[in-house]
């Protein structure tokens, strides 16, 4: 594996969950596969499952890490080509991605959606002059459109409790100040249409996301109905794609707050958030708090995710 921003870089997702499930079994396996090898993690953006999750899986292959906050210490990047650089901006990301690529053996990049310009984010121009220009294995730590390794924790998690060979996956849009990214919910729907399940998302009208993750995803704008006989409630905010809307927040409203309401109609569903959540916008206390939630088994997964990314990857190098 040469890359890792999407689900077709991971290939076949039942060999995938086996070196998962084998990695989880013992985690220092490969310890001696990353001797050597430097994993460079660049963050345009804030975190903390990712960047805690993604270094602790490079320990466990036995790799140095260096991680770099662009915009804590670094100098400030231009990223667009052509612009006269007489403003704040002292570097360009074209010489700094190089020279990164210099320093390492891998890099991780996250670089969220600026939704300033729909094209320039679903065409992921960042991530793609990493992967052009740094002459390294790239692999995203959640980029403009999709947060692969976050969606891959999520398979393995619900590999890990499901009590059915195909359950109902729902993920419902949920209220939040702010206006967020597609990402996670593009990738979600991308994973979960790469299995089995009987995969439905739900949102209000006109939070449609772009139908290239939607798929052959059953929508259903009544939420309620959406989550009966659920077994999985994958929640999530995130801000309108279509039209002149990209990027807007166009409603808050709490009745989609994930609350008992909409459980009791679950078949005693679990509870499901890539976090950081805001509770009782997108969830209640007492949802995420109960014994169905898997949110924190989620955030562990990461490192199962990143460890066998990392693997293959490293593996690309020889
Ligand atoms: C980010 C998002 O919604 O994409 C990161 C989630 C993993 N969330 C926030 O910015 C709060
Ligand atoms: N879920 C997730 O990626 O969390 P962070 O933004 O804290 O990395």
């Amino acid at each position: 594996m040469k890359k890792f921003t999407c689900v077709q870089d991971i290939g076949d997702l039942k060999v995938a969950l086996d070196e998962a499930f084998e990695i989880k079994k013992d985690r220092f396996k490969y310890v001696e596969l990353g001797r050597n090898k430097t994993l460079m993690m660049i963050f345009f953006n804030s975190s903390l499952r990712t960047r805690l999750s993604t270094q602790k899986a490079a320990l466990n292959l036995g790799m140095n890490v260096i991680v770099l906050d662009i915009n804590q210490g670094a100098w400030k990047l231009e990223t667009e080509r052509g612009v006269i650089m007489d403003g704040d901006k002292p570097e360009h990301l074209l010489e700094a991605i190089p020279v990164m690529g210099c320093y390492c053996d891998i890099i991780g990049v996250r670089s969220f959606a600026r939704f300033e310009d729909h094209d320039y984010d679903y065409n992921e121009v960042i991530l793609n002059q990493f992967i052009q220009h740094s002459g390294r294995p790239v692999f995203s730590m959640e980029a403009a459109t999709r947060h692969p390794l976050q969606s891959f924790a999520d398979l393995i998690t619900i590999e890990e409790y499901k009590e059915k060979p195909r359950p109902k996956v729902v993920m419902s849009w949920a209220p939040h100040p702010r206006a967020l990214p597609q990402a996670v919910p593009n990738s979600f729907a991308e994973w979960m249409n790469a299995t089995n399940y009987d995969f439905v998302i739900t949102h209000p009208e006109s939070y449609e996301l772009d139908p290239q993750f939607v798929g052959n995803a059953r929508v259903e704008y009544d939420q309620m109905k959406a989550f009966e006989g659920a077994d999985f409630i994958y929640a999530k905010s995130w801000a309108a794609y279509k039209g002149e809307n990209y990027g807007k927040v166009l409603s808050k409203d709490r009745d989609w707050t994930v609350g008992k309401r909409q459980m009791n109609v679950t078949n005693n569903a679990y509870f499901m958030h890539c976090l950081p959540v805001r509770r009782n916008m997108i969830v209640t206390d007492d949802i995420i708090e109960s014994s169905r939630s898997l949110v924190i088994p989620e955030a562990a997964n990461r490192e199962i995710s990143a460890t066998v990314v990392l693997k293959r990857l490293i593996e690309s190098l020889k």
